[in-house]
């Protein structure tokens, strides 16, 4: 890595700030202080959910490691029949479905299959790591197949954390397009522009949404390739910007929050690397940002409640999450 990249990324490190055992990274900035102040800027009680459907529709083409969810019906409404060939059907479903069916109810069940990271979601600080080593400085090899044993998602979800200021720096509104070009880098300094523009000023524990518009492009192209490959986003420079503010998290509307490919060639994830393993904050990925940010930009109230709480998943590295701003 470029010697300019591993000074920025030993000034952003947050190594030991909150301890040695801390797991939660840039949380911490969220106190109880911050979490009352955000309560009072609901104001309209209007709420704007910023999660994407997680269907088969979704942008994971199967060429990737990824596949978009699948979802299947386990009991349903045809089942009904079953009641008229139960006589003599043993084994504990036979039983299950003679008790249940044994009045009028009726019910249906479902099951859904997919990568924690294939929809909506928040990385864990276990997501990525470089040189053997995670967010705080836990070995690489404390994730394992059973799960990671350390900066696990379940450290979040159990802390409740996730409530805060949520500040929208729609980066696309501001340069007057629906969504930024292919590939085009958001600097420091665009965030800082937007955030100007917009008259809000980021501030300590807010957890920062970057519009992009990228996500609202793939639904009007559903051209999964191309929002996976072509993607407008963060700059790595940006994670500087972002530790000056004690932001305690950043979600954008794209596939990995940073620009791909990557700025350095020969390198991925260099954003990544310095917000989750440096910094310890969490990356929220694929948000559904084009709804609040036409409510905001009609308001020009660009600051709200935001409640994001991860699934408790012990072991996990990331998780499904359904965001909602709340004005
Ligand atoms: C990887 O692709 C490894 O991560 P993310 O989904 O966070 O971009």
């Amino acid at each position: 890595m470029p010697e300019e990249w591993r000074e920025v990324a030993a000034r952003v490190r947050n190594w030991g700030k909150w301890g040695n055992s801390d797991q939660v990274g840039t949380l911490n900035y969220i106190t109880p202080e911050k979490v009352t102040a955000a309560s009072r800027l609901v104001k309209r009680g209007r709420s704007f959910p910023l999660c994407a459907p997680y269907d088969a529709d979704g942008p994971w083409s199967g060429s990737f490691f990824r596949r978009n969810p699948i979802r299947l019906m386990i009991v349903h409404g045809g089942d009904e029949q079953i009641t008229d060939h139960l006589e003599g059907y043993g084994g504990s479903l036979g039983e299950a479905f003679k008790a249940m069916y044994a009045g009028p109810m009726r019910f249906a069940d479902d099951v859904i299959v997919m990568n924690l990271q294939s929809g909506t979601q928040w990385d864990a600080l276990s997501h990525v790591w470089y040189d053997q080593k995670m967010y705080n400085g836990y070995p690489a090899s404390a994730v394992t197949g059973l799960g990671a044993t350390k900066n696990g998602i379940e450290r979040v979800a159990e802390r409740g954390q996730v409530v805060t200021r949520g500040v929208l720096l729609d980066v696309a509104g501001k340069r007057g397009l629906k969504h930024l070009n292919p590939n085009t880098i958001v600097t420091p300094e665009e965030l800082e522009e937007t955030s100007k523009a917009q008259g809000i000023a980021v501030e300590q524990g807010d957890v920062v949404l970057v519009r992009t518009g990228w996500w609202g492009h793939f639904l009007e192209t559903r051209d999964g390739a191309g929002f996976l490959t072509g993607s407008p986003g963060l700059s790595w420079r940006c994670a500087e910007w972002l530790h000056g503010k004690k932001a305690a998290a950043v979600a954008v509307d794209n596939v990995a929050v940073e620009v791909a490919p990557a700025e350095i060639e020969g390198t991925s994830l260099l954003f990544h690397m310095l917000a989750l393993r440096e910094m310890g904050m969490m990356l929220g990925e694929i948000w559904a940002l084009d709804e609040l940010a036409a409510d905001c930009a009609q308001d020009k109230v660009y600051e709200f409640m935001l409640v994001a709480q991860p699934l408790l998943i012990p072991g996990a590295v990331g998780s499904p999450v359904a965001p909602l701003a709340i004005k």
